[in-house]
């Protein structure tokens, strides 16, 4: 097979829902040489978004939507430890979620990958979780950064949510947020009153890094 073979074969497949197809033809890619990063946005990724698209247009409904996602989870699994570069200092702790109705994950759990590749400890409390979740853990972890991900335009109102809750604890001070997720612009971002967004996992890295200097700096003594 050629690796554009490989690339063809994981996007049709994971469009269709074939998971056994979509495992061994990663496994496959991977032991062609293939770079993880190329699997995933030259192929998953574009995958899903068609996904989405056929969904758009009625070609396709959820279950269609859910077999696709879970053949692209089946890829994370065998990515995850190669996306995650091995050896990194560790610079911060990172509590994340899927805000409260949206039960998307894909892409917040790209997102922690990265994350802990970089040397991040990342707290996952998974999808649906409610603005007292954040606090309580935010008060738990002392985290540097919540992060909230949203895949809804429904739910993206969640940050705002999220951040007045964190304000009524006397917590917001305390920690940066970050928010993030397919419908989320910056414009958004700024609107809710978030310190950063980020449209990837690889940005959302660069910019975690960034606004942990930038807040030690501002409290280092002159
Ligand atoms: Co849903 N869904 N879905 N879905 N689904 C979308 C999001 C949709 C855009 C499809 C479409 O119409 N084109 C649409 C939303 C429309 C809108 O709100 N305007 C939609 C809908 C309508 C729905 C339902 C309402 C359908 C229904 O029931 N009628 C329903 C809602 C369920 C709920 O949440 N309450 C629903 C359900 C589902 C499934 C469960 C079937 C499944 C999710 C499975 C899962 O996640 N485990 C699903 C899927 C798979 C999708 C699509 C096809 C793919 C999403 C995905 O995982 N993409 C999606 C179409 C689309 O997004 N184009 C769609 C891959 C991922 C890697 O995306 O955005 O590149 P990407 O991820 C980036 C960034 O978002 C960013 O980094 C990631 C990695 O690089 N990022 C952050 C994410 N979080 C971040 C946090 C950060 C920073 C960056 O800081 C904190």
């Amino acid at each position: 097979m050629t690796t554009d073979e490989i690339l063809q074969g994981l996007f049709d497949n994971t469009l269709i829902g074939n998971a056994p197809a979509v495992k061994d033809l990663t496994n496959e890619g991977l032991a062609m040489g293939m770079d993880p990063e190329t699997l995933l946005y030259d192929a998953l990724i574009p995958s899903l978004e068609e996904v989405g698209a056929r969904f758009e247009r009625g070609d396709f409904f959820v279950p269609e939507m859910l077999i696709a996602a879970r053949a692209m989870q089946g890829a994370l699994d065998i990515l995850r430890p190669l996306l995650a570069e091995t050896g990194a200092k560790p610079i911060g702790t990172f509590v994340m979620g899927t805000v409260k109705g949206d039960v998307h994950d894909i892409g917040k759990n790209l997102v922690n990958i990265m994350l802990e590749g970089a040397g991040f400890t990342v707290y996952d409390l998974g999808v649906n979780v409610a603005p007292e979740k954040f606090v309580e853990q935010v008060q738990e972890h002392e985290p540097d950064i919540v992060g909230f991900s949203a895949f809804l335009t429904t739910t993206m109102p969640m940050f705002k949510a999220n951040i007045n809750a964190l304000e009524k604890s006397g917590l917001r001070d305390r920690v940066i947020v970050m928010v993030g997720g397919a419908p989320v612009t910056q414009e958004y971002a700024d609107a809710v009153g978030a310190d950063g967004y980020a449209a990837d996992a690889s940005t959302a890295v660069r910019l975690a890094k960034a606004l942990i200097e930038n807040r030690r700096s501002a409290a280092a003594p002159a």
